[in-house]
């Protein structure tokens, strides 16, 4: 229990005495009852303090006492529930909620599952202190960005389930118009899955209903941008530089996600399904990860700016460490497209050389299938390891050519090595035998050097070997393994 005030004791003294009417009040009781239904700003409650026969009609307003107190978040505010459910139902209308009133100040909103909300239309501000979509519930947003207006959440807490069945996810939807976007403004705090949804068609027609939201996001889990046809008439955009959401964003198929900054994106990790669409506007530096589904339809707008993921998921492939180029990208991607002139850098994949090469050549970076090391893709009696050892194409229809010349006491073996193979560890070994059996060959007396005479290239090098002559017969072989 509070004391009162020096101001709040003057101003009960002075109400007490306005209900005592100087004498003509005598003999009544005031009951002071504490009234819930005032006014509220920001975390600051207070409650009216009014008398049971309502005096204060014939008193003065201005020295009606107010009890405020300071409250934490959730905590003394009550919890109203959406009870209207199945049928979208408007916050403004008394009967939707469990307290049997318009949605007002000082309590936390619910729409549990089965819940349909419509925001109102127009600019307005949700008036509760927040409003909580629990999993299976749907939030509509009917502010129209043609004519300027936005609906505001102060706190919208999106507590959806752990999958997009049915029931499984909390809803966030474009709720009126054609050829605009809904704008959601505020702040949005995501657990668990969420969707946000656009609407491309209806009824057989195009609406090209969008969605944008300016809230600042944050909290963690899924949320995915789906189209209700994906017909890819719509966007999502996030519009917020200082988004700190650190789950995953998804695009689902025919549908866009439109980053209007690299810091939109926050802390978030980004999918996007076959058929999906994403951009971001802005040099977008994460520590998490890129999935595209490597399928027709699947667009990735890189832009003019330069992008750093973890790790680049093209289709089950995790792309090697390095930096490539739109054009690169689009090489390795046998149907996804991804457009501009920037550059996305991968800093966590797999570094191996031979696993890029094996991506370039054979579209995986697994030593398996027609890709496998001792597979020879092509025929040619060369194995694929020994085609990147030598700089090869492992499909084009060369070999690697190796001389011996030379005579009595010195011989020279010259060979080509793929400098990115060096680089990989990949270790080049030129040894001799006089009688080809296991266990007889030998590097005693070999030096390796560049050929200085014809030096080959910057990715392929020319190397030369002297090794020593043998009294009668001598056979020289390279032989190349991994590190
Ligand atoms: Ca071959
Ligand atoms: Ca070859």
């Amino acid at each position: 229990m509070r004391s009162t005030d020096a101001s709040g004791d003057s101003n009960l003294s002075a109400y007490l005495n306005e209900q005592y009417a100087g004498g003509a009040g005598a003999g009544k009781y005031v009951f002071l009852r504490l009234s819930t239904d005032a006014a509220q700003t920001g975390s600051s409650s207070r409650y009216l303090v009014t008398s049971v026969d309502g005096a204060i009609a014939e008193g003065d307003e201005s020295i009606r006492p107010q009890i405020s107190y300071l409250t934490t978040a959730n905590v003394f505010i009550p919890d109203i529930a959406l009870i209207d459910l199945g049928g979208p139902v408007e916050g403004t209308d008394a009967s939707s909620w469990s307290d049997s009133l318009p949605a007002h100040a000082g309590a936390n909103y619910v729409v549990p599952g089965s819940g349909n909300l419509r925001g109102e239309t127009g600019s307005s501000i949700f008036p509760g202190y927040s409003l909580t979509v629990e999993a299976g519930g749907r939030f509509q947003i009917r502010a129209k960005d043609l004519d300027g207006e936005v609906t505001t959440v102060e706190r919208l807490l999106l507590n959806g389930g752990n999958s997009y069945s049915a029931g499984g996810f909390a809803e966030v939807t474009a709720g009126t118009g054609s050829d605009l976007a809904n704008v959601l403004d505020g702040t949005l705090m995501n657990s668990g899955y969420t969707r946000l949804t656009t609407f491309g068609n209806a009824g057989g027609n195009a609406i090209s209903r969008s969605l944008t939201v300016q809230s600042l996001v944050s909290g963690t889990g899924r949320i995915q941008v789906r189209e209700n046809t994906g017909s890819g008439l719509t966007t999502a955009t996030m519009t917020n530089a200082g988004n700190t959401f650190a789950g995953d964003w998804e695009v689902e198929s025919g549908s866009h996600l439109l980053f209007a900054s690299a810091g939109a994106v926050g802390a978030g990790a980004i999918e996007v399904k076959a058929g999906g669409k994403v951009e971001i506007v802005g040099d977008w530096a994460s520590t998490e990860n890129l999935t595209v589904a490597d399928a027709s339809g699947t667009e990735v707008v890189v832009g003019s700016h330069d992008w750093t993921v973890a790790e680049l998921f093209l289709g089950e492939e995790s792309l090697p460490a390095g930096v490539y180029t739109v054009a690169e990208l689009n090489v390795l991607s046998a149907n996804a497209v991804f457009s501009g002139n920037g550059s996305i850098t991968v800093a966590d994949g797999p570094t191996t050389a031979l696993g890029l090469w094996r991506l370039f050549y054979f579209g995986s970076t697994a030593n398996m299938g027609v890709g496998a090391d001792e597979f020879d893709a092509n025929g040619d009696g060369e194995s694929n390891l020994l085609e990147f050892a030598t700089g090869q194409n492992p499909n084009g229809n060369t070999l690697a050519v190796f001389e011996l010349t030379g005579d009595l006491p010195i011989l020279e073996f010259s060979y080509p090595r793929s400098v990115e193979a060096v680089e990989d560890g990949m270790v080049f070994v030129v040894e001799w035998s006089d009688t080809l059996l296991p266990g007889s060959w030998s590097t005693a007396g070999v030096a390796d050097v560049l050929n200085s005479m014809n030096p080959g290239t910057s990715e392929v090098e020319n190397r030369l070997a002297s090794v020593p002559a043998g009294s009668d017969r001598r056979f020289v072989r390279l032989r190349v393994e991994l590190p």
